[in-house]
């Protein structure tokens, strides 16, 4: 009886660590910060008047503290988008997880939001056969769709589904696609369920203009004219793959290099190494000196302690995150350049 006992209970306990193992890997996530400098696999494509950016908020972002922008400017046929191609190859099946939040900042004239792209390669042969895409205004579950698909009601009570001004998530992986090849520019909808019953073997593909992950914005005058939105937290995993959920972080390149430095600040007899260590209630924190304000502590990075900080940089800058933080402190204006530059570059990437 006892013996039985013991062993029931070491079973039970062998069975719960190993419960715990498994939700434990198939729950792990990584998160890849993606930035100008640090693209993960993300190339940016643009043309016409639309760019991309990487900026801080807009509001709370989803991950981090700042987003992926896309401006299409004043020709609403203009696009630009975000490619990712290290998942050609991976059978549309596997896909368990995609989802991603989006933030519509300047509308269009029809519920305008970031949108996904997946193509496809519906026979194997490494050609793109078919784009699949996911947008958030045809998600209220009204839409026409096609036979085994249905589509969830993403949008509650808001049947026009985009809310300008605030984050909303979108999960595609079980939401509402329409087909380039075998649709009209919109709905029928498929859910990817659906669409594997006519097309059981698709995979991703990249084709010839690399990057079958696309978040994409604008491509449609006039109802994209001006338009300005944001995507963030872009989620993806496919079983069989012996890999973690990914999670894409879109961040501006000022912003990832404040936040590590922000969880870096000293304690006691700590002192400012760099102005961004002052924002955001950062002064409050040092303590040799002490600072009244936030402009006490900046005008110390300034004139006190700028040739030791500087000399300090150049030891151990092995990433380009401590130049952009030397320029920063250097001249406020460099900022602006910056900014302009990355949208300059994705434009030349492009041709
Ligand atoms: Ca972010
Ligand atoms: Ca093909």
């Amino acid at each position: 009886m006892r013996h039985w006992w013991g062993r029931g209970t070491w079973g039970l306990v062998a069975v719960a660590i190993a419960l715990t193992l498994i939700s434990t890997h198939a729950l792990a996530a990584t998160t890849v910060v993606v930035t100008p400098s640090s693209p993960n696999g993300w190339v940016a494509q643009t043309d016409g008047t639309a760019g991309v950016n990487f900026v801080s908020g807009p509001a709370i972002s989803p991950l981090g503290t700042g987003s992926l922008q896309f401006a299409v400017g004043s020709d609403g046929s203009s696009g630009a988008q975000l490619r990712n191609g290290v998942y050609a190859g991976r059978p549309l099946a596997n896909l368990t997880a995609l989802s991603y939040s989006t933030y519509t900042s300047q509308p269009g004239s029809g519920g305008q939001a970031p949108y996904l792209i997946l193509n496809l390669d519906w026979d194997n042969n490494g050609s793109v056969d078919d784009l699949l895409f996911f947008e958030p205004v045809y998600q209220n579950s009204a839409y026409s769709a096609n036979a085994g698909a249905n589509v969830p009601n993403q949008c509650g009570s808001n049947p026009g589904c985009v809310i300008v001004g605030a984050w909303q998530t979108w999960d595609a992986a079980h939401g509402g696609w329409w087909s380039l090849n075998e649709g009209a520019g919109g709905p029928p909808l498929d859910t990817l369920s659906s669409y594997l019953l006519r097309h059981p073997g698709a995979t991703i593909a990249n084709g010839s203009s690399s990057g079958g992950l696309r978040v994409v914005a604008g491509f449609g005058a006039a109802a994209w004219n001006n338009f300005v939105g944001h995507a963030d937290a872009l989620t993806i995993d496919f079983n069989n793959d012996n890999q973690d959920v990914v999670t894409y972080d879109f961040e501006p390149q000022l912003v990832s290099t404040v936040t590590p430095t922000m969880t870096g600040i000293p304690g006691a007899g700590g002192a400012p190494t760099d102005a961004d260590q002052c924002k955001n209630g950062g002064w409050r924190q040092f303590t040799n000196p002490t600072f009244r304000n936030q402009g006490a502590c900046v005008s110390f990075t300034q004139h006190n302690n700028g040739r030791g900080n500087d000399d300090r940089r150049l030891g151990d800058d092995d990433n380009h995150q401590n130049g952009n933080a030397q320029n920063n402190n250097s001249n406020r204006g460099e900022q602006d350049d910056d900014h302009g530059n990355n949208r300059g570059r994705g434009n030349h990437r492009e041709d």
